[in-house]
């Protein structure tokens, strides 16, 4: 019989010596083949420690994973029938996404919020809209998520007087709150308070579900938002289970018994193309939390036991050739249930344009549905178990993010390590290499950097009407303070704020005041007036971008243009990368400032959450040429019209206003109305971005492709 030696020698004579090894972003060198030798574990058994295999026995064979597709946009009408339609048609759990205004702490009528109401998810302001959102839905039988960081207190409140008032006891309630702040001060950015008190609330959060929600899963730890951000698996796997390591250690020093609240944490991961990597990555998850939670002192097996949610991954979908991402979503969640998800969502194909509509939101759901129901994969357990590649994958993330986790504990904890900023940068350098690579078509996306198209078909997408929504929220929100119980309402209000001070219970205080409608923005506002609103500058990281371009031509013809501009202007060009309004997706912005300041641009990063006023007005004290706008949060036609009118209003229309982002390509034409000189969307390569600016300066930049030099 053949032995490896013989099937090396064979293989070196087919690739004529060729080395076949691949170098996976995450560090790990993946052989051609992988044989018996390779395996040094015996995984074990489905539904038995360390639950590699899965945490249930007959896994989906018994019971298959739900299909939890993430949905909310404009008013809670218009969600609540989302919803019904959805379920009607096969969907199996409810999965809430709430508009920025809400994840902020910001009732609709606020003047920050007035491009974000209800763009991106669902505008909640009191427990009435909760009500609507859930109308003709049984809460005591439908399990239902919620995506909230932020506003955790009131939006968990709120949820829990409407199922009062649908006459479900709170003991009865199942689902998920996401409750996971330290991505968020690393990653997703919908924090509200500083970190402290943000921790405190979490722990409030489970002391309160510990007592009074035997059902329902306290926290959702999620790595989901590191990997959109550019983090490679190692790190979403390192960082995630840290993270939740570090909620364990808070839980139990708020006085917290481990086995008391810690079999309801539950976890969520992102599912993107490297097929292999995140079936092995889910197994990795399980096999870690198990011995994380082994050392943390954990007793009972379901304390131990990693139970996920998981999401198809939202960057690696295109706005070119956008039928394409059905292809690959349908790959990424074959990957999550190979990797034995408990919950799924896949998104839609027009991710990359605009949020689902009824026609995206079927495909996506029915891709779950044809797994499920067509396919017979879920009859069998764990089917990639014993596959030699799949065991020692599954072995090398475990070796690998445990070597991350050792670092972060050795230096206190996942808390302190947010707060240093390592994480962040690691991610943050990640991602700045993956679009290098993608710029220089080391990585494929098929229909972006390669086999594009000359022309794209315009698909339908769904749009909101921003100012109707928060015509009719400020309506609501005026009726419910209109026949509230004033003094009830204050009184409870001003309870909240002592407990702020002092040790009582922030989800209790809020589910009174949510009984006395109280509203999102009063009740968070109760928490402000003690805890303070963090904010943060962004840091982008320096280097990457252009070591990984050293010697490319057409990189070096930008850099010729960035010095002839700067010796034209006695200066570096100026560029301003604002983010305005709620949107906290960073990633876009911090890859531009740090691809721009490699090509030799002066870069001014702004801070989230600037409202056009307050982004003018840094542009115009930093003096800088241009001034580039990413939105990925669909605030683009209110926000950046208006910093262009207050540019304007100041004298400055000459100030080059380009954006970036996810913005639909109908919007394009009202956007250069409005002023704008150029918008790059999803798959923008970012060095023709920086060619384009150059142009907008005046500079004579030669077309790309061209191997003319650069002239003044
Ligand atoms: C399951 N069950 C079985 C079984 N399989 N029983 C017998 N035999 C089997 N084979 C039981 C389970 O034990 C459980 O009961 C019940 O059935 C439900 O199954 P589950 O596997 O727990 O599924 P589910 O209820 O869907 O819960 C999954 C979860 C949960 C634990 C991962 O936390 C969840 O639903 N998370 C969703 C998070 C989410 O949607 N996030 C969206 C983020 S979007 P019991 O009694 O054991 O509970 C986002 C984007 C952004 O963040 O940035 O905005
Ligand atoms: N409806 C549906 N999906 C959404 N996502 C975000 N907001 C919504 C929404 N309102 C999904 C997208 C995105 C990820 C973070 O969550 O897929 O990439």
């Amino acid at each position: 019989m053949a032995d490896i030696n013989d099937w090396k020698a064979a293989a070196d004579k087919e690739v004529k010596g060729k080395d076949l090894t691949w170098q996976t972003p995450e560090g790990i060198a993946v052989k051609p083949l992988y044989t018996a030798e390779d395996v040094k574990t015996d995984p074990g058994l489905p539904g038995f420690a360390p639950f590699t295999r899965g945490v249930k026995a007959s896994m989906y064979a018994g019971r298959p994973w739900t299909i939890r597709q993430y949905a909310g946009f404009s008013t809670a009408e218009e969600s609540n029938a989302f919803y019904r339609r959805n379920l009607a048609a096969g969907q199996k759990g409810l999965s809430v996404a709430f508009d920025l205004a809400t994840h902020r702490g910001y009732d609709s009528d606020h003047p920050r919020v007035v491009g974000d109401v209800g763009m991106a998810g669902v505008a909640i302001d009191s427990v009435e809209d909760m009500k609507i959102l859930f109308d003709g839905i049984p809460l005591d039988q439908m399990s239902v998520s919620m995506t909230m960081n932020g506003a955790v207190i009131p939006i968990l409140a709120f949820f829990i007087v409407a199922g009062e008032e649908q006459g479900v006891p709170t003991e009865q309630l199942s689902g998920t709150i996401q409750n996971d702040i330290l991505k968020e001060f690393m990653v997703r950015n919908t924090y509200i308070y500083p970190p402290e008190p943000s921790m405190r609330i979490i722990s409030d959060i489970f002391a309160y579900t510990a007592d009074h929600m035997p059902k329902f899963n306290s926290i959702s730890i999620s790595g989901y938002h590191m990997q959109e951000a550019g983090a490679t698996q190692v790190q979403e796997l390192a960082f995630t289970i840290a993270d939740g390591m570090e909620y364990v250690k808070y839980g139990v020093a708020s006085g917290l018994d481990i086995d008391k609240f810690a079999g309801r944490l539950s976890f969520f991961f992102a599912i993107g193309m490297n097929f292999f990597m995140e079936i092995a990555k889910l197994r990795a998850a399980r096999t870690l939390w198990y011995r994380a939670m082994t050392e943390l002192g954990a007793k009972s097996e379901r304390s131990k036991m990693l139970r996920t949610h998981c999401q198809t991954s939202g960057v690696s979908l295109q706005e070119q050739d956008p039928y394409n991402n059905v292809m690959r979503t349908t790959i990424e969640a074959m990957a999550a249930m190979l990797g034995g998800t408990q919950s799924l969502h896949t998104n839609a194909l027009d991710e990359a344009i605009a949020l689902p509509t009824d026609f995206s939101a079927r495909i996506a759901r029915n891709t779950q549905i044809v797994i499920q129901e067509e396919t017979g994969m879920c009859n069998v357990v764990d089917p990639l178990g014993g596959s030699y590649y799949i065991e020692a994958l599954t072995q090398e993330l475990v070796d690998k993010a445990w070597e991350i986790i050792e670092r972060v504990e050795s230096e206190g904890g996942m808390a302190k390590a947010v707060a240093a900023g390592w994480p962040k940068a690691m991610i943050e350098e990640a991602a700045a290499g993956r679009q290098a690579r993608v710029d220089k078509g080391d990585d494929v996306i098929v229909g972006v950097n390669k086999y594009r198209r000359d022309q794209e078909d315009a698909i339908e997408t769904l749009e909101v009407d921003n100012h109707k929504v928060r015509e009719a929220q400020i309506a609501r929100i005026k009726r419910a303070r209109e026949s509230r119980d004033e003094a009830a309402c204050q009184a409870a209000l001003k309870a909240i704020t002592e407990g702020a001070k002092g040790k009582g219970n922030l989800l209790a205080l809020a589910v009174e005041a949510a009984r006395h409608r109280a509203t999102l923005g009063e009740i968070s506002d109760a928490m402000e007036a003690v805890f303070g609103r963090h904010g943060t500058f962004p840091t982008p990281v320096k280097g990457v971008y252009g070591s990984a371009y050293a010697g490319d031509n057409r990189y070096q013809q930008v850099i010729d243009g960035v010095e002839a501009v700067t010796r034209r202007l006695g200066r570096k060009p100026k560029m301003f990368v604002a983010k305005m309004g709620q949107d906290g997706h960073d990633r876009g912005a911090n890859v531009i400032a740090s691809a721009f300041t490699d090509m030799g641009f002066e870069v001014v990063s702004g801070p989230l959450f600037q409202t056009p006023e307050e982004a003018c007005q840094m542009a115009l004290e930093n003096g800088v040429d241009a001034v580039g706008a990413s939105s990925l949060a669909a605030g683009h036609k209110t926000l950046i019209p208006e910093l262009i009118g207050h540019l304007r209003n100041a004298g400055r229309a000459d100030i080059k206003v380009v954006a970036g982002g996810v913005i639909p390509p109908q919007d394009y034409d009202f956007l250069k109305k409005a002023g704008v000189q150029g918008i790059y969307g999803p798959g923008s390569n970012v060095v023709e971005c920086a060619a384009d600016v150059l142009r907008l300066l005046g500079h004579n930049m030669p077309p790309a492709g061209s191997e003319l030099q650069a002239a003044e």
